[in-house]
């Protein structure tokens, strides 16, 4: 599967972080980072500013629950602390956008190993928000390769 992933950070050594993320990524399969990093006020205006960033990622894995997993997996290993609150500061934050998959919202059971982040996990596909966040579009723009384009209708 392809997708593309957003990454921001917003504490500490944010451009260490973001490095981070792209190499815990090259765990999960071949990755190919936007040449452009963002910097931009916290959205939800609370916050300090983020740097942001945008990969394809071409993995083995083919279901986009087992995928969002995997990226909750690395946040947390990668020293994200999940206690601190919606929209608090974050070392590493990886979400996925959108696939080269069925579109589709899931909620399931979360896995043990994932406990911290609640009894039951969601997924949007494409992000819902995704399309309105200039920090994800311009560097997915900048891309060589955009990859999946979800929720694009191609002209004739
Ligand atoms: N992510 C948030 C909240 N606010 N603001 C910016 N600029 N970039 C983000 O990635 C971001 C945000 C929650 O994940
Ligand atoms: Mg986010
Ligand atoms: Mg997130």
């Amino acid at each position: 599967m392809k997708a593309v992933i957003a990454l921001g950070s917003n504490l500490g050594d944010r451009q260490a972080h973001l490095e981070a993320g792209l190499a815990a990524l090259r765990t999960l399969g071949a990755v190919s980072p936007s040449p452009l990093v963002m910097e931009t006020p916290d959205e939800s205006g609370r916050g300090p500013a983020y740097l942001n960033t945008v990969a394809i990622l071409v993995t083995e894995e083919s279901d986009p629950r087992r995928l969002l997993e995997s990226l909750l997996r690395l946040e947390l290993a990668t020293g994200r602390d999940r206690n601190a609150g919606r929209n608090a500061p974050r070392t590493l934050d990886l979400d996925l956008i959108t696939t080269d998959g069925p579109p589709g919202s899931w909620t399931w059971e979360t896995p043990e190993a994932l406990r911290v982040l609640g009894a039951e996990l969601t997924l949007e596909l494409p992000h819902p928000r995704a399309f309105s966040r200039a920090f994800v579009l311009e560097p997915w723009r900048a891309l060589s390769d955009p990859g999946p384009c979800g929720g694009a209708i191609p002209l004739k």
